[in-house]
């Protein structure tokens, strides 16, 4: 997995990339944040000031949303409503304080059934001040693709029959198991 970020400011970096998803020596083309599926494991103590600055080199507009986290309505990156879209080449300033510690997770909330099913997530672990004992502390994130004969992702996202197979709520709570794992290429 992506090396955790030390604490202060970070930037993500929405773009296109390749992984392996099948194979070491096939890759394939992918979205992700700072060129890595999943993004890189964010870190930050409860109670500590935590900034991201959201760089989109993507195509189409994008924002972050941080899955589950106590945020200010103005940083929830939910466009049109809590925020305007960033737009191609643009930024976008999240900083809040995290009340709550827990494992997390961030994604895209514009055009999520794409934008989250071509790669766009990643972790977001916030300490509590005295954590518990253990002898390692692994973080496991968990997907699916939907890859085409070729091996490649298959598109038609957003088409009538994911419509009719995923609404709102359907499409959350798939997001919140996809939530609790790891790939297996972080696994190695
Ligand atoms: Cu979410």
């Amino acid at each position: 997995m992506g090396a955790s970020t030390p604490a202060g400011r970070r930037v993500l970096k929405a773009g296109t990339t390749s992984a392996p998803l099948i194979d070491k020596a096939f890759q394939i083309p992918v979205w992700g944040y700072n060129g890595s599926v999943p993004g890189p494991a964010l870190r930050v103590g409860q109670g500590e000031a935590f900034e991201v600055l959201l760089e989109n080199a993507l195509d189409e507009e994008t924002t972050i949303h941080w899955h589950g986290v106590r945020v200010p309505n103005a940083m929830d990156g939910v466009p049109h409503l809590t925020q305007p879209p960033v737009e191609p080449g643009e930024r976008f300033r999240y900083a809040f304080t995290p009340e709550d510690a827990g494992t997390f997770w961030y994604h895209p909330h514009q055009r999520s059934f794409e934008q989250v099913g071509r790669g766009l997530y990643g972790p977001l672990i916030i300490e509590e001040a005295e954590p518990p004992q253990v002898d390692r502390d692994l973080v496991w994130m968990l997907d699916d693709w939907r890859l085409n004969d070729q091996g490649q992702i298959s598109g038609g996202f957003g088409s009538r029959h994911d419509a009719m197979m995923a609404g709102p709520d359907r499409q959350h709570d798939h997001y919140q198991r996809k939530a609790g794992g790891t790939t297996d290429r972080e696994a190695e």
